[in-house]
């Protein structure tokens, strides 16, 4: 650094040539990995073009707690893009939407509503055993029936028959079409929003048809008629004295902004339009569908590789709740192999391994080096969290890192893990995630062993990059546990 200069960004990647090897999608690595293995030549903090954008790639916890919490609010802003904003309406949601009066206000109703049926509430942890249950039983017939299931969409309607409960107060049975509309619609969006496709990299692309962006535009048109009609019917049987899910409290906030002419707030100006709650609700929707379904997805991948880990938890299961009662919610504390269990997943397949991107909204430092307004920032998180620094073995699946010294108690062994982020960004959901993993990871542990079906070859671990990171499909069988093949339906309960 010269005074002359004054102080100077971080290193940078040459532009243009480098761009086209390290975005292009016939790259060898996914981003994040390839991301991880530049800091060997650029060091830790470095910056790289994404067309016009000047964006920075943080791989280390130090930098990455400076941006996420020390200065949160001066990095809370958001990129806009082409399929984000196909996505969400221009930014009016929460997840991709910028920092703004209107997103602080979204945050705090979604929060507040989430808080009254998050943690500690009956309610929801009625509406998850049920879905467990359910799951359970339909395993249970699976095996029955002699067959292997791909458990991805058994899974998946579990999760979202929570977070319908929550949103809108309904759920679907097996085999609901539209349930089977949204299984499509939602990976067509999960493969093509927010991917470092050329739409995202050059938005003047747009003009083009391109089958990614229309792929995007039919699938979330699929996914607005969804959310339309859900908040048709609650428009219609709205007051103001039930309130009955997340739409009736998004609903309910907009009415008194409408109603309130003394505050001054008026429901235009704070953000409260059809849109926004609409957008609102889809975030809150398709986060809690995606990122809970493919953590448990991972979690029974880990545990398929890893035998002698699932018999470590059915123990602690049998010793610690039985074979006469389900598991609940006030079993988490005398379950601590499981909660480590369920915290190396979230280390070692990171859901979201580059987070969202953040934005400086001014001029401002990481360390020594300036950010100028504008720049963009990409934490990193599969750096964090595969920190060798950090981390013995990073690759190596050992629960035994998040317990103390006597397996008893359950810790945090190293700064640089961040599964949900942190700061004024954090993740809205990590309550409902946490209490749903533990809950069916759980009851299925309790009752049956998984593994691949003889002959077939143990699933990847390597996943599939995307705005989510997803293992790939495979059939597991599940295996009544010892006492567990003759009970009857109502038993599982
Ligand atoms: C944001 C992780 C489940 C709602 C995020 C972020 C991460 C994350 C890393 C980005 C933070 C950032 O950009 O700085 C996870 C993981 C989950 C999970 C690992 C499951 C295990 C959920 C659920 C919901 C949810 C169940 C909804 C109920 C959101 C929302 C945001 C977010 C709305 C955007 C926050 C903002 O931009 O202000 N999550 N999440 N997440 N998550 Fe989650
Ligand atoms: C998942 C597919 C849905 O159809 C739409 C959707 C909405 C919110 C997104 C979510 C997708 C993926 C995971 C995201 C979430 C907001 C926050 C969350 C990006 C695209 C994470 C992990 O950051």
């Amino acid at each position: 650094r010269t005074p002359a200069s004054g102080p100077r960004g971080p290193p940078r990647l040459p532009a243009l040539p480098l761009i086209g090897s390290l975005l292009s999608l016939r790259s060898p690595h996914p981003p994040h990995v390839l991301f991880k293995e530049l800091q060997g030549k650029y060091g830790q903090t470095y910056s790289l073009m994404m067309g016009s954008h000047r964006v920075i790639i943080v791989n280390h916890h130090a930098h990455a707690k400076e941006v996420l919490l020390k200065k949160g609010k001066i990095f809370a802003g958001r990129p806009r893009s082409v399929t984000t904003d196909v996505l969400s309406r221009d930014g009016k949601d929460i997840a991709f939407g910028d920092y703004s009066a209107t997103w602080r206000f979204h945050r705090k109703i979604v929060h507040g509503a989430l808080c009254m049926f998050g943690e500690g509430s009956a309610s929801i942890e009625k509406i998850i055993c049920a879905e467990a249950a359910s799951l359970c039983s339909i395993l249970s017939e699976a095996w029955t029936a002699g067959l292997a299931l791909d458990l991805s969409p058994e899974l998946t309607r579990a999760v979202t028959n929570v977070i319908c409960s929550l949103c809108f107060s309904s759920s679907y049975r097996r085999g609901d079409a539209e349930f089977e509309a949204m299984l499509h619609y939602s990976q067509g969006i999960v493969d093509t929003v927010a991917k470092d496709s050329l739409v995202d990299i050059f938005p003047c692309l747009q003009i083009f048809p391109n089958a990614d962006l229309r792929l995007l535009k039919r699938c979330v048109s699929v996914r607005d008629k969804l959310l339309q009609k859900e908040y048709d019917k609650h428009k219609a049987a709205y007051s103001d004295h039930v309130q009955r899910d997340l739409l009736d409290a998004l609903l309910r906030a907009k009415c008194s902004a409408e109603n309130n002419n003394t505050t001054g707030i008026n429901a235009e100006s704070v953000g409260l339009t059809d849109d926004h709650l609409l957008m609102t609700v889809g975030d809150i929707f398709g986060a809690g569908v995606e990122t809970t379904t493919t953590v448990m997805k991972w979690a029974i991948t880990y545990l398929i590789h890893h035998p002698q880990i699932q018999s470590r938890i059915q123990e602690e299961l049998d010793s610690r709740v039985g074979m006469d009662r389900s598991p609940q919610l006030g079993d988490r504390g005398s379950l601590p192999y499981l909660e480590a269990t369920i915290r190396e997943v979230l280390r070692i397949r990171p859901v979201a391994p580059l987070f969202i991107p953040h934005v400086a909204l001014s001029d401002t430092s990481i360390g020594d080096f300036a950010v100028k307004k504008g720049t963009r920032v990409v934490i990193n998180l599969w750096s964090l969290h595969h920190d060798e620094k950090e981390w013995e073995n990073p690759e190596r699946f050992d629960p035994g890192r998040f317990l103390n010294s006597e397996g008893t108690g359950l810790v945090i062994p190293s700064s640089s893990y961040l599964p949900f982020g942190a700061g004024v960004r954090v993740c809205l959901g990590e309550a409902l995630a946490k209490m749903e993993l533990f809950l069916f990871l759980s009851w299925i542990l309790q009752r049956f062993t998984l593994t691949v079906p003889s002959g077939h070859s143990l699933p990847s671990l390597e996943g599939k990059f995307g705005v989510v990171l997803q293992p790939t499909k495979y059939k597991v069988n599940a295996t009544p546990r010892p006492g567990w093949e003759g009970k009857c339906k109502a038993c599982w309960n």
